[in-house]
């Protein structure tokens, strides 16, 4: 913790200006570079309310829109359920002895020991009930520790204080990804523009500069790893969660069902600004996924023969990139490749 303070001081200059609603351009113009959404004409997917994000007074898990949550979802609601009945009924008996056989009622006490039948009853119930869990509880964990398969689409997330740095080691793009800065309130990241100055913005706080753009329906490989610290990606309605630990490389699969923005946090404490490194999830079709790769001035997986499916789409999103009228998007190296810590990878 006390390595946090330090980073934090020297950000602290930044964090005092009042915030002038941010002339956009020029903000725009700071944080050119690859993954920019202004640049290349690529439009944001404006979110739709309420999906993908919290909503004003929920108090439910967000609804789920990748397989894991689909089957997640479910057995968190059986479980509260099958919870909350425990709790009632175990209450309900408590406050029944304490009532029926208290010492006013009852001046001679009973002398009764033991009750087979109630002994059995008692043990045998909970066991079913642990078991009648364990199976989907077990069948859930395999599920969420599944594999890629080995043509996903890999995404490397690392975790820096404060925010996420985004590579696509098949396709050579890299994207650094901000917070927003929140209209009213101290300039967190200087140089990113302020919530709200664009149509597609989402809400304040889990909005960033550069989205983590992926296709939808199509496993991805995402790995995470910290830069510095502990830090953890996730994204609560597509049910993830995984660590990005400094030198090491945590692996899950994700796949998202439809189209969307979907919103997270780093959700491990990882300094004094760990409540401003939200992530952003844009989701698209495959074919618009691909555009925007070629707009990185990024390419397809050069395949070795596994996935043959890539290489026609890949020459198809490839002319579509050239006429594209962004020459100088290919000039720009991608982002001075940051040294990533020691990831076994
Ligand atoms: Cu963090």
């Amino acid at each position: 913790m006390a390595q946090d303070a330090a980073p934090a001081a020297k950000a602290q200059p930044t964090v005092s200006a009042p915030a002038a609603p941010a002339a956009a351009t020029p903000a725009a113009a700071k944080d050119a570079g690859p993954g920019n959404p202004d640049e290349g004409g690529w439009v944001p997917m404006t979110p739709t309310p309420g999906k993908g994000m919290p909503k004003p007074a929920g108090i439910d898990v967000q609804q789920q829109y990748s397989p894991v949550g689909r089957m997640a979802y479910p057995f968190h609601v059986a479980m509260m359920w099958i919870m909350g009945i425990i709790c009632v009924f175990v209450a309900a008996l408590l406050l029944w002895v304490m009532i029926r056989y208290r010492a006013g009622r009852n001046p001679v006490p009973s002398k009764t020991t033991h009750n087979t039948m109630l002994e059995v009853v008692w043990t045998l119930l909970p066991v079913l009930i642990l078991v009648g869990i364990a199976i989907p509880s077990i069948k859930l964990l395999a599920k969420q520790y599944e594999s890629p398969p080995k043509d996903a689409i890999t995404i490397k997330a690392t975790g820096y204080q404060w925010y996420w740095d985004y590579t696509y080691p098949d396709n050579g793009v890299e994207v650094v990804s901000k917070m927003l800065n929140v209209p009213g309130e101290p300039e967190i990241n200087a140089g990113t523009r302020y919530d709200g100055t664009k149509p597609w913005d989402g809400p304040n706080h889990l909005e960033v500069d550069n989205r983590l753009v992926v296709p939808v329906g199509v496993p991805l490989r995402i790995q995470t790893t910290g830069a510095d610290v502990i830090h953890s990606f996730a994204v609560p309605s597509l049910w993830f969660k995984l660590d990005a630990i400094p030198g090491r490389l945590n692996e899950r699969m994700l796949q998202i069902d439809e189209p969307g923005v979907y919103y997270g946090q780093c959700s491990e404490l990882c300094g004094a600004k760990h409540g401003f490194m939200p992530i952003a999830i844009e989701a698209v079709p495959m074919d618009k996924w691909r555009q925007w790769v070629a707009l990185q001035g990024g390419h397809m997986k050069k395949t070795g023969g596994s996935d043959a499916s890539a290489q026609p789409a890949d020459a198809a999103a490839a002319p579509e990139a050239t006429p594209s009228d962004k020459p100088a998007e290919g000039a720009a190296p991608v982002a001075p490749v940051t040294p990533t810590p020691a990831t076994t990878a």
